[in-house]
């Protein structure tokens, strides 16, 4: 089965064929309307419904929306990450982090299924710290967010993939498909 994954994100889409396959992922470029939510879950959740009803074909969906959580600012960017990386850039969210006494921070994704009945969503986090930019590889934030000694950029896809959110949250994902349909319920 393909799953077509609704994101203009090249990151993204690279993390998911490793993660399931080349295959298995179809990535469509689909500019699906973001609620305004401080719950990664119900923007992608939304996403997952609105890109499905607006795309001629009953082949299931995947969304992925994912945010950093910076400790030192209560969570900000969070929901707000594509906008403010888009605006200051990710170097000035390391110097505004550079000058508080917390570097703390976490990245969080929310994958949303949807397969034209039901809604299905998947979460991974993961913890970090913020730093000077290092490395050529990954996307976004990946230069500044520094896990176990390396940022996610130092990092290849199948290294980031084993501890990151995006990883974590296709992990949960892939078992679930994995399962059969009428099992596939309960909690996750
Ligand atoms: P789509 O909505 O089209 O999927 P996007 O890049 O706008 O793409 P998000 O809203 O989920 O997706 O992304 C939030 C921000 O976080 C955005 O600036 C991304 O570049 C960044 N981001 C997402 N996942 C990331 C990751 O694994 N590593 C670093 N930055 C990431």
């Amino acid at each position: 089965m393909t799953i077509r994954f609704v994101t203009s994100n090249e990151g993204k889409v690279r993390e998911a064929r490793e993660y399931l396959g080349d295959d298995e992922v179809e990535q469509v470029n689909y500019d699906y309307l973001e609620v305004q939510s401080d719950d990664l879950a119900d923007i992608a959740a939304h996403g997952a419904r609105e890109a499905y009803e607006q795309l001629d074909s009953d082949e299931p969906v995947l969304v992925d929306d994912a945010g950093l959580f910076v400790e030192a600012f209560d969570g900000f960017p969070g929901p707000y990450s594509a906008y403010v990386e888009g605006t200051v850039g990710v170097e000035r969210v390391y110097e505004l982090t550079d000058l508080q006494d917390d570097d703390r921070a976490y990245f969080r994704t929310v994958l949303a299924y949807y397969d034209g009945e039901e809604t299905q969503t998947f979460e991974g986090a993961v913890p970090g710290r913020i730093v000077a930019p290092r490395g050529d590889g990954g996307f976004g934030y990946d230069p500044i967010f520094e896990h176990d000694g390396k940022t996610m950029a130092e990092m290849t896809t199948e290294e980031k993939n084993a501890i990151s959110h995006r990883g974590r949250a296709l992990a949960k994902f892939a078992d679930w498909l994995a399962t059969e349909p009428a099992e596939r319920k309960g909690p996750r």
